[in-house]
């Protein structure tokens, strides 16, 4: 039998939180013969409210679960952990400054890296859920210099799994079948949701999304926006965020990464950025990737037409932005 692997879950006692370590436990992150040893770390408000969600991952007997640590002390949280899920933040409350929410996760991010880089696993994979994910990333790299930049990378793969499901509900096929469509940039109503390369399996082969949707002006439009706003259509429906598909998202992401992805597809990942697309370096920016042996690659040679390359350079520009406001408050 396998050894168990120590993942870690910030912000364990919130929402995505509370549908994602149920998932860690029954194997859909690491797979059905990986065990497990849960670390979730949350904040001393949260505490009695942590210790109730580790009463219930007790209850349900997972069998690849084999232990719990729930704990508002950050290096306990951080020690032997291989997998870091990041989803602990500090919310954008109404009325508060771009910049105060920011000042926050810089802080938050800065001593989470420390921790990390002193008391994780070698090696440990990182994964930044935490709005906002790509920057707070960046501050998590910034901040854990001996960790791999290779080793940290911020989630949009919710973003790419609703991109296949608006395709996927568009043409009426099964999701499964619809692949390599890509996030590019921010997760942020920015992001680029772009299916110029995207295929859809049919009884007569591969066929490109473009061509059976056959409307430029959706998918270059409303699919666009549709997969932007998707997380505040989600609020407004059910005046909560975006929980379960984050959680499975997040899955997703640490799946591929640590197992591989399947031959002939890529996925999308925040990754830190070498300039690959003419988008500036040192930036956490979403490309599409694939995953071999423990390790991404950014998918090279793709042809960008005008229009996406517009969008990219876009959410580059925020990207930029908010890297800028984030030195900001470190000074
Ligand atoms: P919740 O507010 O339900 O949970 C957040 C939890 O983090 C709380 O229990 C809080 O006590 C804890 N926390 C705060 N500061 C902490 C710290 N310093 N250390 C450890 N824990 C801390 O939010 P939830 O709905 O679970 O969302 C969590 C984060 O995910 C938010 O930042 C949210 O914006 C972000 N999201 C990112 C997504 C993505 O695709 N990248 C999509 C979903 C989600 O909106």
């Amino acid at each position: 039998a396998k050894d168990p692997v120590r993942v870690l879950v910030t912000g364990a006692a919130g929402q995505i939180g509370y549908a994602l370590v149920p998932m860690i436990a029954r194997g859909v992150m690491l797979g059905p013969d990986q065990p497990v040893i849960l670390h979730m770390l949350d904040i001393p408000p949260a505490a009695e409210s942590l210790n109730g969600v580790k009463m219930e991952l007790v209850d349900a007997a997972f069998p690849l679960l084999k232990g719990v640590v729930a704990t508002t002390d950050v290096v306990e949280a951080c020690t032997g952990v291989s997998i870091a899920v990041m989803v602990g933040g500090f919310p954008r409350k109404e009325g508060m400054e771009r910049k105060d929410v920011m000042s926050k996760n810089v802080s938050i991010y800065k001593s989470q890296a420390s921790a990390l880089e002193k008391h994780a696993a070698p090696n440990c994979k990182v994964l930044v859920v935490a709005n906002p994910a790509n920057t707070n990333a960046l501050i998590l790299k910034e901040f854990a210099p001996s960790i791999s930049e290779k080793n940290i990378t911020c989630l949009t793969r919710l973003d790419h799994n609703r991109a296949l499901g608006q395709i996927s509900e568009r043409l009426n096929v099964q999701v499964s079948d619809v692949k390599n469509v890509i996030i590019w940039g921010n997760h942020s109503s920015t992001q680029y949701p772009d299916v110029n390369h995207a295929t859809v399996k049919t009884p007569s082969g591969e066929k490109p999304v473009r061509e059976l949707v056959a409307d430029d002006e959706w998918l270059n439009g409303e699919f666009i926006t549709t997969v932007q706003q998707r997380g505040a259509a989600i609020i407004k429906a059910r005046k909560l965020s975006s929980a379960l598909s984050a959680a499975s998202a997040a899955c997703d992401h640490i799946h591929d990464w640590v197992l591989g992805t399947p031959e002939g597809t890529w996925v999308s990942m925040g990754v830190y950025s070498d300039g690959s697309y003419n988008v500036p370096a040192g930036l956490i920016y979403s490309y599409p990737v694939t995953c071999r042996n423990g390790e991404w690659t950014i998918v090279q040679g793709l042809p960008i037409d005008e229009f996406s390359r517009q969008k990219m350079d876009a959410t580059a520009q925020e990207l930029a932005e908010e890297k800028a406001l984030a030195y900001s408050c470190l000074s």
